[in-house]
């Protein structure tokens, strides 16, 4: 484990920036209690138990700054395991700024990007998926990437890797011990026993792989792009379902050039939507480029909706252009729009094309099909976020590769009947890849490269 510089009190403002109500200062560190109370006017903090909250002012010399509420974390009764203040001022970015001055003029100094959680995974509070999983959950913005998180927060994923991890230190140890035994012919560690671990481990590991694309849509939200011809309607539609006028509408074909993206959350998942240049043939060189791009974006999303104007188009037409446009058969919803302007043999002509759903975007009439018919497609119905684990962290997926590359080489080598020692070697390789998914193994380098991506302050 990493030997921790905690000589440090560090102080950061772990509120978003800008006026509000309240915003709250958070000093980690041996002297956190100290620092704060040679600025505090009230009761001696240093003399306060730990978990309680004190009425008090913030002073420069005599001069009021704020009227605060302190709020005491008695080492390791805290977050980081260290003494932990939290200054609840008003929110003016001029008070916080003031107040964060006095602090570091005595003695306090500014926190790095997740400094805090670094310090509580250090002091174990957490391990590191759990560290990590801190920042997800910050960052989820629908009910599913929250699930998530904050299951792998409590613990769940690291729980599933630990133990598999202590399956496989058994056998190492077994292995290294009849290494010790030199000459003489002993096999304490059941090579058949060994194997079938092996296969229930990367049986395991392939799982939670496929997960992860689960995983990556809970966290980074469907990409659908919105495709058609030109004027179909598909601007509008993106600024009906984002309820705010983002793209421009026109009735000239054309309108839309580049892509326009948003994303807004239905039924928990967030979906993020793709504006589109029309699809045509086009002599127009700017229109052309956007019209590359569209075939570009087709092909990268997640979910295609197919726009048309059910005035201009019959259902063979339409077939037609849905077999060009998606040959590999990715996950598609047709809908016909502008059926306010459709006659009643138009739409009868289409009711039997299957899964098409029928809207007016300009009206926004029916969007709630569309919505379901969306949902639907993305089938996460039967994802149970309770007691599934997924992975969401490319980092992990990384590791879990590795772990799998590293038990393969154990099977052929077992197959080939090396010598114990490589099989050792091939199995401690396999747990180092497992330990840094949970931090029993890590470096500075990474470390740092998982706390940099916090926001100050946490
Ligand atoms: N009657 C009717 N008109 C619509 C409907 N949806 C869109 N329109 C009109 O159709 C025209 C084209 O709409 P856009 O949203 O700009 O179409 P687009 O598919 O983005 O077009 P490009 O950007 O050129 O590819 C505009 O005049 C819209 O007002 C609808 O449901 N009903
Ligand atoms: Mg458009």
């Amino acid at each position: 484990m990493i030997q921790l510089n905690n000589t440090d009190t560090i102080v950061a403002v772990a509120t978003a920036s800008g006026t509000g109500a309240i915003a709250v200062i958070r000093l980690s560190g041996p002297e956190a209690i100290t620092i704060t109370n040679s600025v505090f006017k009230g009761k001696d903090l240093t003399k306060q138990a730990s978990h309680t909250i004190h009425f008090g002012t913030i002073r420069d010399n005599e001069k009021v700054l704020d009227e605060v509420l302190v709020s005491l974390f008695v080492a390791p009764h805290s977050y980081t395991k260290e003494n932990v203040v939290e200054i609840s001022c008003h929110g003016s970015d001029y008070i916080v700024q003031q107040i964060m001055q006095l602090l570091l003029k005595q003695g306090a100094r500014l926190a790095n990007a997740g400094e805090f959680t670094k310090r509580a995974f250090l002091n174990g509070q957490f391990d590191l998926a759990q560290a990590e999983a801190v920042a997800d959950l910050i960052a989820s913005d629908s009910a599913l990437s929250h699930d998530v998180a904050m299951k792998q927060m409590r613990g769940g994923f690291s729980q599933e890797i630990k133990r598999l991890r202590a399956e496989l230190v058994h056998f190492a140890s077994m292995i290294e011990l009849e290494l010790d035994f030199g000459e003489e012919d002993v096999e304490f560690a059941d090579r058949d026993q060994l194997r079938s671990l092996i296969g229930n481990i990367q049986s395991i590991i392939r799982e939670l792989l496929m997960s992860f694309e689960l995983g990556n849509v809970i966290k980074n939200g469907v990409p659908t792009v919105i495709v058609g011809k030109p004027n179909a309607g598909k601007s509008t539609l993106l600024n009906k379902l984002l309820n705010e006028e983002k793209a421009i509408v026109s009735d000239v074909p054309g309108t839309t050039r580049d892509f326009i993206e948003d994303e807004i959350s239905i039924a928990g998942i967030t979906f993020r939507f793709i504006d589109t240049a029309g699809l045509r043939e086009t002599t127009d060189k700017v229109e052309a480029i956007g019209v590359e791009r569209t075939m570009q974006k087709l092909s990268q999303s997640s979910l295609i909706i197919y726009l048309f104007d059910i005035t201009e188009e019959t259902p063979a037409k339409v077939q037609a252009e849905l077999e060009r446009l998606n040959p590999n058969n990715l996950p598609l919803v047709a809908v016909a729009n502008k059926i306010d302007q459709a006659s009643p043999e138009k739409l009868a002509a289409f009711v039997t094309m299957e899964g098409l759903v029928q809207i007016s975007a300009a009206e926004g009439a029916h969007l709630e099909d569309l919505k379901q018919a969306l949902v639907e497609k993305v089938n996460l119905g039967k994802l149970d976020t309770q007691s599934q684990t997924i992975v969401t962290n490319l980092r992990h997926v990384d590791s879990l590769n590795k772990t799998y590359a590293a038990l393969d080489d154990v099977l052929n080598g077992l197959g080939l009947g090396i010598s114990g020692d490589l099989v050792a070697a091939d199995i401690r390789r396999a747990l180092y890849s497992l330990g840094q998914i949970t931090g029993e193994i890590t470096t500075d380098d990474l470390l740092d490269n998982i706390f940099t991506k916090f926001c100050i302050g946490k």
